[in-house]
């Protein structure tokens, strides 16, 4: 656990449910008191409000890809520093919504940076910090495009790169939870959400903090 607390994030392509399944999530947790936060990326921090507009303006700033990469980045440090470290600090469950495995699938293997570049990059702006869990959405691309595009919101940058474009950034989730086995949980989002939530659960229910150890009470695990 880190410090006193518990860092699970969500990766996955497009569309995969990640915000779905927080929400279901995050019931649960409130149903046990447990105490938690939500969180994304980019986004979280008060200066992600201006970061999350630049990098995801359909392209009207005309970012390049290393503007768009240092723009990430920066979004990363100050949430680490702001928001994740404070909530873990205070014995929280941290709810994130993308971390430091979408800079490795996205602009490692959407854009072709060098991995080992990225890996040193995301150490800088996180410190080191690295989730406790991660669960991995994982689905075929075509599908969770058909769901982004479905829940209404206008195309970002990302969901106007090409299909290859995806299909690159789902391998790399992929590899990354080959290569870290102990870390990231790959559940099959192409179920539906009852059955997403209960793979989620399977996986993560023995790994939440009893309610006992934040009220002191002796309540049954959840
Ligand atoms: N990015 C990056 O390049 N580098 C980085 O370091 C970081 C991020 C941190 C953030 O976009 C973009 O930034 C992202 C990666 C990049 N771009 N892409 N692509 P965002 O924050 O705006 O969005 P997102 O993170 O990609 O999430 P999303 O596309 O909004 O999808 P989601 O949260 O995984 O899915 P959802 O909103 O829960 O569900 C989508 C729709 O499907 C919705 O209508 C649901 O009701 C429906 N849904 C959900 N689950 C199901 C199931 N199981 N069956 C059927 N329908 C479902």
């Amino acid at each position: 656990m880190n410090n006193k607390g518990l860092f699970i994030t969500f990766e996955g392509p497009e569309g995969a449910g990640k915000t779905t399944q927080i929400k279901h999530l995050s019931l649960l947790l409130k149903k046990y008191g447990i105490p938690f936060i939500v969180t994304r990326e980019p986004g979280g921090s008060k200066l992600s409000t201006h970061l999350r507009r630049w990098i995801l303006n359909k392209l009207e700033y005309n970012l390049t890809n290393e503007t768009e990469l240092f723009l990430f980045l920066a979004d990363r440090a100050q949430h680490v520093q702001e928001v994740v470290k404070p909530a873990l600090a205070k014995g929280k469950v941290v709810l994130c919504d993308r971390y430091t495995d979408s800079t490795l699938a996205y602009q490692g293997g959407g854009r072709g940076f060098d991995m080992d570049m990225l890996v040193k990059m995301n150490q800088m702006a996180t410190g080191g910090l690295k989730p406790d869990i991660t669960l991995l959405l994982d689905l075929p691309v075509d599908m969770g495009l058909r769901r982004a595009v479905g829940r209404g919101k206008g195309k970002d940058r990302m969901e106007q790169e090409k299909i290859e474009f995806h299909q690159r950034v789902r391998e790399i989730f992929l590899t990354i939870a080959k290569q870290d086995k102990k870390r990231v949980l790959v559940l099959d989002a192409s179920q539906d959400q009852e059955q997403v939530y209960q793979q989620m659960l399977k996986n993560l229910i023995h790994r939440l903090p009893p309610p006992q150890a934040i009220s002191g009470s002796k309540g049954r695990h959840v």
